[in-house]
């Protein structure tokens, strides 16, 4: 199989409500996804998961481009004819970090390749069921009643579990407000995004007498011991997104004691075979993990809940149907069905475009040399 055409879409998407974390509010997706055809006439589609500005993780959207074009492209194509989606990782090695960018050509060929050998990214990736439940993560909000409306309203379309973004000066309240008022069966989890130091361990303890399944990256993604230090002081189990860049980095967590929890994200780790290969770490030390997620439009969403139906993904991941985010999605919608997403069957991702949604939402279009 070779790349004979390789295009770069920028796209925007309005969101339906602002989404706020503890380091910035998101107003519209802007992303660009990655069109491929092959030698066997297959077209290969993927999403970028970065976002405008550097401030989840170091990478963004412009950056990606500008790697993908001048570095990671020209070394899959130098493969020719050998190339495979199992020999992206070791082609693009020599490049350090961007594995944003990576994860988005890598899962193009992969969808490519699956879709010539007539297998879903589910069947592929080792997929045990059919459907998965779905969790839905809020945002900061202006005031608690305006959360609490939230929150009512996604566990009234059947969210089956719910995460709230915290910061200093928004988590033991709105937590408490959350857990008086929907009970103690609500599964509940906090997501900081790296905005406490381990100096605020002894105000994390407080959110334990409310009985959550976990608080994701209270601090910097470096400070792996700082997480090991803080899971002896808090009774909350630590879970792990943007520390995590690799099934490496997951092994090393779990042994120091930094993390009970992981938050799979193929676009963090660089694609979905190094994001099968944390699953596998994970499960083999009887970690749990979950699927997480970058806002993605239908592109990006297909093969996160093929993921999430592998069988150490036993927690509701951010795996929201398709109206969280978005008035209209660029594929087919995800519904809930029951609090689930379907697991696509179709082969590669499993969804296809809607070309109408398509041109009426792209910015722009480039083509890579190949
Ligand atoms: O796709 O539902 C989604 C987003 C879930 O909270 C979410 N993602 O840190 O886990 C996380 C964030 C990162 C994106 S924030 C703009
Ligand atoms: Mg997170």
């Amino acid at each position: 199989m070779k790349i004979e055409h390789l295009e770069l879409r920028w796209v925007r998407l309005p969101l339906v409500t602002p989404f706020r974390t503890s380091f910035g509010t998101t107003y519209d997706r802007d992303t660009f996804l990655l069109r491929l055809v092959t030698s066997d006439g297959a077209e290969g589609w993927a999403e970028c998961a970065a976002e405008l500005d550097p401030l989840y993780s170091a990478e963004f959207l412009a950056g990606a481009e500008i790697v993908l074009r001048d570095q990671l492209v020209p070394r899959v194509v130098a493969l020719g004819d050998r190339l495979s989606a199992t020999g992206v990782k070791t082609a693009l090695e020599p490049v350090t970090g961007h594995p944003m960018a990576k994860h988005v050509l890598e899962t193009a060929i992969l969808d490519a390749e699956l879709k010539t050998a007539d297998m879903s990214f589910g069947r592929y990736l080792g997929a045990v069921r059919d459907r998965v439940p779905a969790g839905v993560s809020v945002g900061i909000m202006d005031s608690h009643a305006e959360l609490l409306d939230h929150v009512a309203r996604y566990l009234e379309q059947g969210y089956r579990r719910i995460k709230l973004k915290i910061e200093p000066g928004w988590d033991v309240e709105p937590v408490r407000l959350v857990r008086e008022r929907f009970g103690d069966d609500l599964l509940l989890q906090v997501d900081a995004n790296a905005a406490y130091t381990l100096a605020d361990a002894r105000h994390l303890a407080r959110l334990d007498p409310f009985d959550l399944l976990l608080i994701e990256q209270p601090l910097p993604e470096d400070d792996i011991r700082g997480h090991a230090s803080l899971a002896e002081v808090v009774r909350t189990p630590v879970c792990l997104d943007e520390s995590i860049a690799s099934a490496r980095d997951a092994a090393t967590a779990i042994a120091l004691g930094a993390c009970a929890v992981i938050n799979v994200k193929p676009a963090r780790v660089g694609g979905y075979l190094e994001a099968r290969r944390i699953h596998d770490v994970a499960e083999a030390n009887g970690v749990p993990v979950w699927c997480g997620g970058m806002l993605e439009t239908g592109i990006g969403r297909a093969p996160n809940v093929a993921l999430a139906a592998l069988p150490g993904f036993t927690m509701p991941g951010d795996t929201s149907a398709s109206d969280r985010y978005f008035a209209t999605d660029l594929t087919a919608p995800f519904v809930l069905e029951d609090g689930h997403l379907p697991v696509p069957t179709d082969p590669g991702i499993g969804v296809e475009v809607l070309p109408d949604v398509l041109s009426a939402i792209t910015q722009s279009t480039t083509t890579i040399p190949v």
